[in-house]
């Protein structure tokens, strides 16, 4: 009997121990196993500077993927890229909405790394947020005084004169010194920084924008593979007000330097008289995916320095849309332009949808067809297919 009461407490003591096992395991259980995970649910950020944070010269690996966990990587080599994006500490919020896409949509599976650049220094809050967010490396450069600043070429009374003009009528940024700034660095200088010098491959991620369809292949390496140089997924008109004599300042290179300008080039994009004038088309290069090597030849700087000393980033509000745009365009053979139909991108106040049921529904886009910007009048996208001999693709005079 003393033995039967000892076997019952055996079993009833088995039993507890298997309901308390039961409702640990399942409470624990709810991040799913084949979701990659983004940090501990046991780590508390840190308050100091982040282990994977990369000053200007100390390189080391974030933490991601966490404790172990086999990373949620696609096969295969990786490129020599990085994605870089262009901030000031105050962006953070608006950043990492854009990280956030990105690593949800691409680089979770391929854990490229990211290259933040700042005419400041960045905090430590900058860098412990968007490392924590980043699959791949986070590196974090200041920009050298001289790529941020006035040229000593440059006259500022007449450029503090046109801020005024600007201002009066009412021209978006007109009267900004530190957006000039930034135009000229990203067309002339992001290519250079150090921290650049390592990779061959970038993509441009601006704050706040999206992206809206699964992105399962690497397109670094489409790129390469497809002999491309520069890609877009946006492409408009400028406004004629911030560039009035670009496309002088343009001609001026090509007439000195014609060696730059290649055969079969895109100019029937730019011009519809054969490179009289200029018709303000351009691709929009917030969001660009490109070749570094191609930016850092001597055919680029010496178009980049040659518009430099004509002066137009100061003296009027050049955009590094249409000076990257206008030298893709004439210094690159027309099939080295990608147009990434299947990036389907937002950045205010545009969205590229791609046009094709099928493939939103096999990528699990999250766009509205109805948005895409693509066949509107005030798209160029028509006039790269034509450019091309491009066929539009089935279904896009829904989108009209
Ligand atoms: N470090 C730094 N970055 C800047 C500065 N101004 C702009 N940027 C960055 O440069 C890029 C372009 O600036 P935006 O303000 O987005 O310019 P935009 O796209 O023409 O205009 P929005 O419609 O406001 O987006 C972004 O990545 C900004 O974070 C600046 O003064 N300092
Ligand atoms: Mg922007």
């Amino acid at each position: 009997m003393a033995g039967t009461q000892r076997y019952l407490r055996y079993i009833i003591f088995a039993i507890v121990c298997l309901i308390l096992l039961f409702f640990i395991s399942s409470s624990s259980s709810v991040p799913s196993a084949n979701w990659p995970t983004y940090g501990s649910p046991d780590t508390v950020p840190s308050p100091q500077p982040p282990k994977g944070a990369v000053g200007d010269s100390t390189p080391s690996s974030t933490p991601n993927p966490a404790n172990g966990l086999p990373p949620a990587t696609a096969a295969g080599d990786r490129m020599n890229a990085t994605f870089v994006t262009l901030a000031r500490n105050s962006d953070l919020w608006e950043i990492v909405k854009s990280i956030r896409h990105v690593e949800d949509r691409f680089n979770r599976k391929f854990n490229y790394d990211w290259v933040f650049l700042n005419d400041d220094d960045f905090n430590d809050e900058f860098k412990k947020v968007t490392t924590a967010l980043v699959s791949g490396k986070t590196k974090y450069g200041k920009i050298p005084k001289e790529h941020w600043s006035f040229p000593d070429f440059i006259d500022q009374d007449r450029a503090a004169r046109v801020r005024d003009e600007m201002k009066e009528k009412k021209i978006i940024y007109g009267d900004s010194v530190s957006y000039r700034h930034m135009c000229r660095y990203e067309s002339g200088f992001f290519f250079r920084h150090p921290l650049m010098l390592d990779y061959e491959w970038y993509w441009r991620v601006e704050p706040s924008i999206e992206l809206y369809c699964d992105i399962d292949y690497d397109t670094f390496r489409f790129m390469a593979e497809n002999k491309k140089k520069y890609s877009f997924v946006l492409s408009l008109y400028e406004y004629v007000e911030t560039i009035p004599t670009l496309w002088d300042a343009v001609k001026n290179f090509t007439s000195a330097h014609p060696e730059h300008v290649v055969e079969d080039n895109s100019m029937k994009f730019l011009s519809d008289d054969g490179g009289k004038t200029y018709n303000h088309c351009h691709f929009w290069s917030n969001f660009e995916i490109g070749n570094l090597n191609w930016l850092r030849s001597k055919a680029y700087v010496d178009y980049f320095d040659s518009l430099d000393h004509a002066g137009g980033f100061f003296y009027e509000r050049w955009g590094d849309a249409p000076v990257h745009s206008i030298a893709a365009a004439l210094m690159l053979k027309r099939d080295e332009i990608h147009f990434f139909n299947d990036i389907a991108y937002y950045h205010v106040p545009f969205t590229h949808c791609p046009t094709g049921e099928s493939y939103r529904l096999d990528h699990k886009c999250h766009c509205n067809p109805k948005d895409n910007f693509d066949w509107n009048g005030y798209s160029c996208t028509a006039r790269f297919y034509e450019t091309n001999d491009m066929k539009k693709p089935e279904g896009y005079e829904k989108e009209q």
